[in-house]
């Protein structure tokens, strides 16, 4: 059962409600933080204002209650049209006529949600307005002293962020080149002055619709796409988007002959976790480690699951002294780290195997790269575990 917020409000402390209750979501970011207060283990979703910005602050992992992106995605999806009414807009009303700006106030006021205003005297301040608040929807005079109108839609279509936010324009009876010129702009509808009440309301209503849709969609297919390259369990990308990265990075050494360099770590002795403790200690372990690899290096850097529990970091512009130590550093940190679960506590430490160009000469391939990470790892394996092993030629010759 997805919960609104009012309904969680008036139910906290029924537990059977409580009990039934498998998702929450909220219109407004404050009411987010109450309310996964209550239900702290469940996934939620803000839906404030159609802002992408505060919709992913308020869905990310762990910044409010456990957070289940795929649930996410498909209660968006699922409950848009049941909300899509409820939600509160923020709109921007501009005409240089105090009176007129009112009038479409009170006019708009009628649709269920839209109860925030904001308004501008001309062109420019409605710009600027626009910029600093991202409104959900605009409705803007063509004519107006100075900045009118068709300026406003020219100066909005230099700004992409910009595009996705519906403007309709208040034309002149009867001027159909205007009304030509203000699509070519980029205005969404128009409605001709004197203007009917209930069409404002009509054709404001579907523009506000198709944006909240659209919103929705674009946020739902980023969250997909986030989901298809990372490993669900530890939040590492995965291994085909690995597979891509590495790719593409040696190109890049390639052409601009950067360093680059790329460590492949697999726990030692793993299975004995799994066996003494339980697959769910193994699975706390994988993700500390996912969380201690990835806080470790540079964001420029990227670490991935390679396997079950190998995984891979690729350093790009770093020099092959630079990824020996950082991959030490890892290596330390790991064998130092008590994985807690429950009552029990285990240490679990790691063999790697480096490979690297120091950007001179062809590099090798993507898959060299690997073959000689994965050799210096196996010979890592085989000399006591627990240490780096950086490969050189002379594993080619002499295998370890
Ligand atoms: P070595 O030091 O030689 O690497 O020994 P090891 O025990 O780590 O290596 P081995 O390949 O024998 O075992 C790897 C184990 O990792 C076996 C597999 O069940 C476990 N494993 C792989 N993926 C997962 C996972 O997602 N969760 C858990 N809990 N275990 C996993
Ligand atoms: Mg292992």
């Amino acid at each position: 059962m997805l919960l609104g917020e009012r309904a969680a409000g008036r139910e906290s402390g029924g537990e059977a409600q409580a009990a039934a209750v498998t998702a929450y979501m909220c219109t407004y970011w404050p009411h987010m933080a109450q309310v996964a207060r209550q239900f702290a283990k469940l996934p939620g979703i803000c839906k404030k204002r159609g802002r992408a910005a505060e919709r992913q602050h308020a869905a990310a992992p762990g910044g409010r209650g456990q957070f289940d992106p795929k649930m996410a995605a498909a209660l968006v999806l699922a409950s848009h049209q049941a909300n899509m009414e409820a939600m509160p807009a923020l709109v921007l009303v501009v005409d240089d006529s105090p009176s007129i700006r009112a009038q479409i106030k009170s006019v708009l006021q009628q649709v269920e949600g839209f109860d925030e205003f904001i308004e501008a005297g001309d062109g420019l301040q409605a710009f600027k307005l626009m910029v600093d608040r991202h409104p959900d929807l605009v409705v803007c005079d063509l004519i107006m002293p100075v900045f009118d109108g068709l300026k406003f839609l020219a100066l909005r279509a230099t700004r992409p962020d910009l595009a996705n936010i519906p403007v309709i324009m208040l034309t002149a009876e009867g001027d159909a080149n205007r009304k030509v010129e203000v699509f070519d702009q980029g205005a969404s509808d128009y409605v001709t002055k004197p203007f009917n009440d209930r069409e404002l309301l009509a054709r404001v209503r579907v523009h506000y619709r198709l944006k909240v849709l659209q919103d929705e969609l674009r946020d739902a297919n980023k969250r997909l796409e986030s989901l298809a390259d990372t490993d669900g369990l530890t939040g590492l990308f995965n291994r085909r988007y690995f597979d891509s990265l590495l790719l593409r990075e040696v190109q890049r050494t390639a052409r601009y002959k950067s360093p680059l360099g790329l460590a492949l770590l697999d726990l030692d002795h793993f299975k004995n976790v799994n066996d003494s403790y339980g697959h769910l200690m193994g699975d706390q372990v994988l993700r500390n480690v996912g969380k201690i690899v990835s806080s470790g290096v540079r964001v420029t850097d990227s670490a991935a699951r390679y396997g079950g529990e190998e995984m891979a970091i690729v350093f790009t512009q770093t020099s092959p002294l630079g990824v020996s130590e950082v991959t030490e550093r890892l290596r330390l940190r790991l064998a130092e780290f008590t994985h807690v679960l429950g009552e029990r506590s285990v240490h679990c430490s790691a063999s790697f195997g480096i490979s690297v160009c120091d950007g001179r000469g062809a590099p090798p391939s993507a898959t060299e790269l690997v073959e000689r990470a994965d050799c210096a790892l196996y010979h890592a394996k085989r000399t006591g575990r627990n240490k780096v092993v950086v490969w050189t030629p002379e594993f080619d010759v002499t295998p370890p």
